[in-house]
């Protein structure tokens, strides 16, 4: 996969030198190039932003150097992604998506964003990872790629994490321990010491399920519509007093 990255901040993206990102990139399964959008001014004071037509508060970013920097940028398989809070939310789903493309150009706004007529000309595809305003893209942009990167083949050495990932599709993970049996009086649960896997298997799953009910609603909501729980489940829930029926239950 190939991912170009346009910024008036390139220095933001030092980590993904890092850790598995760097170690992808190392590996050839992952190219990344990080662009200053000032190399596409010609003005000496390399200006990217303008005041808003209409009036209105901040700057908006230029199409001229966007133009220029996608003109130079992009092929015909090219899908160019911009962060702004008004996108499509990211979720594993839409990860999962873009991780199936062959190049991604990542265009980084700043100000109050960039003008309209760059995303419409490209037929951007517009990402909000959550419902706050940042500072500009960048930081979206390093969760985004994260989150691609480990989706890539090749990069997750242990190719069980993945599978077990989409086995539990839509639920929380069981809360996890490693040793000492006993810290400070908190002990660990009995069942997942006694080396009973299937045992271990079903207590991971109900701890799944009663921890997505309780912080989660929205998700066991799309778990049901999506007749995705078997009638143990439902009825681990409805055991510990959560509002779930017959109807509730498919497969
Ligand atoms: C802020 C351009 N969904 C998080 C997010 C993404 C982008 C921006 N803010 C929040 C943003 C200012 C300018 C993009």
């Amino acid at each position: 996969m190939k991912i170009d990255i346009v910024t008036i901040f390139p220095e933001y993206f030092g980590p993904l030198e890092l850790s598995l990102i760097g170690r992808a990139r190392q590996a050839g399964l992952l190219e990344i190039d990080v662009h200053d959008l000032r190399t596409w001014t010609h003005d000496v004071h390399r200006t990217v932003d303008d005041t808003p037509y209409g009036g209105g508060p901040g700057m908006v970013m230029r199409p001229e150097p966007w133009g220029e920097a996608l003109d130079a940028l992009a092929s015909a398989g090219t899908h160019v992604v911009v962060p702004t809070p008004a996108g499509r939310l990211f979720t594993q789903e839409l990860a999962h998506e873009l991780a199936a493309e062959q190049h991604l150009i990542f265009a980084c706004g700043r100000y109050e964003g960039i003008d309209q007529r760059v995303l419409d000309h490209t037929e951007a595809t517009e990402v909000s990872i959550g419902d706050y305003v940042l500072f500009g893209g960048e930081v979206a942009v390093l969760v985004i790629v994260e989150a691609l990167t480990r989706l890539l083949p090749g990069v997750l050495g242990n190719a069980d994490s993945l599978l077990d990932e989409s086995h539990a599709h839509g639920l929380l993970e069981a809360p996890l321990y490693t040793k000492p049996a006993d810290w400070r009086g908190h002990e660990v649960p009995e069942i997942l010491r006694s080396g009973d896997h299937s045992k271990i298997e079903r207590w991971r799953r109900d701890r799944a399920l009663l921890r997505t009910a309780e912080r989660r609603p929205d998700l066991l909501a799309a778990l049901i519509r999506r007749q995705a729980l078997d009638k143990r489940d439902v009825a681990v829930l409805s055991g510990a007093g959560f509002q779930v029926s017959d109807q509730d239950v498919a497969k």
